[in-house]
């Protein structure tokens, strides 16, 4: 399984331009499928130059960076959660993403609703909400037959939903909502698209430089404790396309020290809020993306199922103090290795050599 984003926004905001940028990457990658699985949907690749640092170290064959899922879906329209344009297929395709990119556009174009930027993504977040409201309404229905019968636990629910419910009226997106003990559970058998987190990125351009965010946007974003940046899509997809040897002249050009993607893959796996760890083994040197809080036993179950069933322990070293090293052998003379047991709690940047019976 691989962490994914969805991209929302209205027609013509920049999503399909803001894919192809995210989405053009080198070739040089060796044999990962690093390609546009669907249309709209691509497995992208994120810099990790401490990876780079241990694949050289231990001359690997196959480098596997860490990845994320991008999912590309037409634009809402005003309605959408009514099934009005394309939409109802395409909230359908979000409910299963763990964040939301909504891209806002800057430039007018010609199907521009609203009055400016914040008040364009508004529409989109209301379409999101109205869309939450019919699956609460759905589960509502769908417990009645327990409540007859007198469950408490349907009975708690209930209470939860009616909360809820009355909390995404208020306009408010449903990861605003204050949870209760045991409320968490409720909330995310749901999948609803409002529980997710949001990263805007204002797609406003002036001559291919990103554009200051209007202050409505800033303070919407600012409200909701989401963060914004700012891009011009058009010119992510053209640095995409250039030969690597081009792109730093190009950048240059624009005052940009690096591809604005890459600020928004870090920003993404910021909000994911997931940690790095490392696998060198044979001839690949390998990326894993977990959560925070994952164990010794959670990342060996990540990299094989095998692996957690017959887990014994994990040699454990930071990837900076095995490269300092020189080695794992060496390391270990050293005493910088350490060996943990199935609940220990994996830490960003560490190489994990697991023992297990096979
Ligand atoms: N001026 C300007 N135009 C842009 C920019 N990014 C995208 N566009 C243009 O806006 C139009 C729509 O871009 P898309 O990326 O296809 O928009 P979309 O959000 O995927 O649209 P739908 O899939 O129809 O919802 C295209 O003609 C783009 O060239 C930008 O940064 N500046
Ligand atoms: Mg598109």
């Amino acid at each position: 399984m691989s962490w994914s984003c969805g991209i929302v926004g209205l027609p013509n905001a920049g999503k399909s331009t803001l894919f192809k940028a995210l989405t053009a990457v080198d070739v040089a990658i060796d044999s990962y499928p690093f390609t546009t699985i669907d249309p709209n949907v691509a497995v992208v690749p994120l810099k990790d130059s401490r990876l780079e640092a241990l694949a050289e170290l231990c001359a690997s064959q196959k480098v596997t960076p860490p990845a994320i899922r991008v999912v590309d879906v037409a634009g809402l329209v005003k309605g959408a959660s009514r099934g009005e344009g394309l939409g109802n297929r395409f909230l359908g395709e979000l409910c299963t993403v763990d964040l939301l990119i909504h891209v806002v556009a800057g430039y007018d174009y010609p199907y521009a609703p609203g009055n400016g930027p914040a008040s364009r993504a508004a529409i989109v977040n209301l379409e999101l909400i109205l869309a939450d409201l019919e699956t609460v309404g759905r589960r509502k229905e769908k417990i009645q037959p327990q409540l007859k019968s007198g469950s408490r636990e349907a009975a708690r629910e209930k209470l939860f939903l009616e909360r809820l419910e009355n909390h995404l009226q208020g306009g408010l997106p449903a990861r605003l909502l204050p949870l209760e003990e045991g409320e968490r559970a409720f909330l995310e058998q749901l999948f609803l698209l409002t529980s997710k987190k949001v990263l805007y990125v204002f797609n406003g351009a002036e001559n291919g430089v990103a554009a200051k965010p209007p202050p409505e946007l800033m303070e919407m974003a600012r409200a909701e404790e989401s963060p914004l940046i700012s891009l011009c899509a058009r010119l992510e997809a053209e640095i995409g396309e250039l030969p690597a040897e081009e792109r730093v002249p190009f950048l240059q050009e624009y005052g940009l020290e690096e591809p604005q993607t890459d600020k928004l893959l870090r920003e993404c796996r910021r909000l994911l809020d997931l940690i790095a760890f490392y696998t060198v083994k044979g001839e690949e040197a390998r990326a894993w993306l977990v959560p925070r809080g994952t164990t010794a036993l959670g990342a060996a179950g990540k990299v094989h199922t095998d692996m957690a069933r017959g887990f014994i322990n994990a040699e454990v070293i930071t990837w900076d103090r095995l490269l300092e090293a020189g080695g794992l052998a060496a390391a270990r003379e050293a005493g910088a290795v350490r060996t943990e047991g199935r609940d220990y709690i994996v830490a960003d940047g560490e190489v994990l050599y697991f023992r297990f019976r096979g």
